[in-house]
């Protein structure tokens, strides 16, 4: 083989590689070329009332411009986009109840000129998208945590290159829990109750994808969930109590503020409320209305006053997954007392939308087990008249394909629990726009939960 063959070998390769400027050209030709059979395409097909006007060549280049508007627009664009004489302009109204957008686009030719002429779209597009630990983990920025000292690392997250300690942590204790932990949580985690005891917290996305602004989001259709979670305690009791208490996946209305929203007694203690019930730090608690799922890791039995230790009526001392709204409206201490309130009740223990599994006679409690878990929440939202019908279902290790697709409803196998309410018409509105996350709390014994691999779309 002659040192010419060898050279043109290289330079073909590098001609792929690199991308020369003549083959940038010749791709931009191309790519106008293919979008305006496209539009053509679609004004042809499309039986639109404003092309039946469109008779001369400025009214159909100031459509196509239009067009290229709403091809172009995300969430976020608007204003005027010149292109030489031409321009189109953006405006977005939104999001709806429902989640939607909605974007009008000016196409204008020979702007300012007696030739002007101006063609207007108008179009409704979905923001839905979907929130990952692995695009999102920088919008759960702020925990919301109990007072006491024991609360420093009550919720903390672990994000992919946080160059920096939390200033509870050592840098090294620090850099020591991330490399241990890279491997399984390699998109970032969560970790809540951080092993102590007397803790309560909440963590809320704070994020702008989709319908949402600064974490409050357009509830619209519902939501649908899935993310994995690890208990690190390994509950040998017969009682389950040796780790607890659990935590929550919350819905709340964006009446409250994430940056101050979560359960607890004013000190933050009480692992009971998981972080779900009482006034919390704050003193305003989580506001109603509201739903979870509790992921509840220890029992409380008895049907006392709710202020009181002891008092959440779980239906026998089994770990559990149940749905919750608020109880009673006059006090946020029962928020999460099975079986309490009217429209909506609390599920029962032991009902429709309460599930247990008791611990076996050798091995770990259900879920407290140091193993990998998976929760999948959906929940879905109609409106009958003027009241909001919502039903709640999930699944704890759902095992069939679709389990993790938050993109569409999973039907391969029946939830765990499945719950559904009637709410007033007030409190359906409140739910118009609601604030997402995690609650956890501990009492008297601590527990270290993993939350990773999370994702979460609205129903569109
Ligand atoms: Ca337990
Ligand atoms: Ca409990
Ligand atoms: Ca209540």
């Amino acid at each position: 083989m002659s040192d010419d063959h060898l050279t043109a070998g290289v330079v073909r390769y590098r001609a792929c590689d690199h991308t020369p400027s003549g083959f940038s050209l010749l791709y931009t030709i191309f790519s106008i070329v293919v979008l305006s059979s496209l539009a053509a395409a679609i004004a042809s097909l499309a039986p639109n009332t404003a092309m039946t006007n469109l008779t001369g060549e400025s009214e159909k280049r100031a459509y196509y411009l239009a067009l290229s508007g709403l091809n172009f627009w995300s969430k976020g664009k608007s204003g005027l986009y010149r292109l030489g004489e031409d321009a189109f302009s953006l405006d977005q109204a939104g999001p709806d109840a429902a989640g939607d957008y909605t974007v009008t686009s000016v196409g204008t030719v020979a702007a300012g000129t007696g030739r002007e002429t101006n063609v207007r779209l108008t179009v409704k597009r979905p923001s839905a998208a979907i929130i990952t630990f692995e695009a999102d983990l920088a919008s759960f920025t702020q925990p919301v945590l109990g007072r006491t000292e024991n609360n420093a690392n009550a919720v903390v997250v672990f994000s992919i290159d946080s160059p920096e300690a939390p200033a509870s942590f050592t840098l090294a204790d620090w850099t020591a829990l991330w490399s241990a932990n890279v491997y399984r949580y390699a998109s970032g985690w969560i970790r809540l109750g951080g092993g102590a005891a007397q803790t309560t917290g909440a963590i809320w996305y704070e994020g702008n994808k989709g319908s949402c602004d600064s974490g409050r989001c357009a509830f619209g259709k519902g939501l649908r969930t899935y993310f994995q979670f690890v208990f690190s305690g390994y509950d040998m009791s017969l009682e389950s109590s040796e780790f607890g208490d659990g935590f929550t996946f919350t819905v709340m209305t964006a009446d409250n503020d994430p940056r101050y929203a979560a359960g607890g007694t004013a000190d933050g203690l009480r692992g009971e409320y998981l972080g779900y019930a009482g006034p919390g730090p704050s003193g305003r608690g989580i506001v109603p209305p509201k739903m979870a799922v509790e992921v509840d890791v220890y029992p409380n039995c008895y049907d006392g006053d709710p202020m009181e230790n002891n008092s959440r009526r779980d239906r026998s001392t089994a770990n559990h997954l149940a749905v919750v709204y608020w109880g009673e409206p006059d006090t946020s201490y029962d928020d999460n007392v099975h079986g309490v309130g009217a429209g909506p009740a609390n599920p029962t223990g032991g009902g429709e939308g309460y599930c247990e599994r008791a611990s076996p006679l050798a091995g770990p409690a259900w879920l407290e087990d140091g193993q990998e878990h998976a929760m999948r929440v959906e929940i879905s939202r109609e409106t009958d008249d003027t009241q909001g019908v919502y039903t709640v279902r999930a699944w704890v290790d759902p095992a069939y394909p679709g389990m993790d697709d938050v993109s569409e409803d999973y039907t391969a196998e029946a939830p765990l629990v499945r719950h559904t309410v009637r709410l007033a018409a007030a409190d359906h509105a409140r739910l118009d726009t609601i604030c997402f996350g995690w609650t956890e709390a501990t009492g008297g014994h601590g527990q270290s939960v993993a939350i990773h691999d999370f994702a979460l779309a609205f129903r569109r």
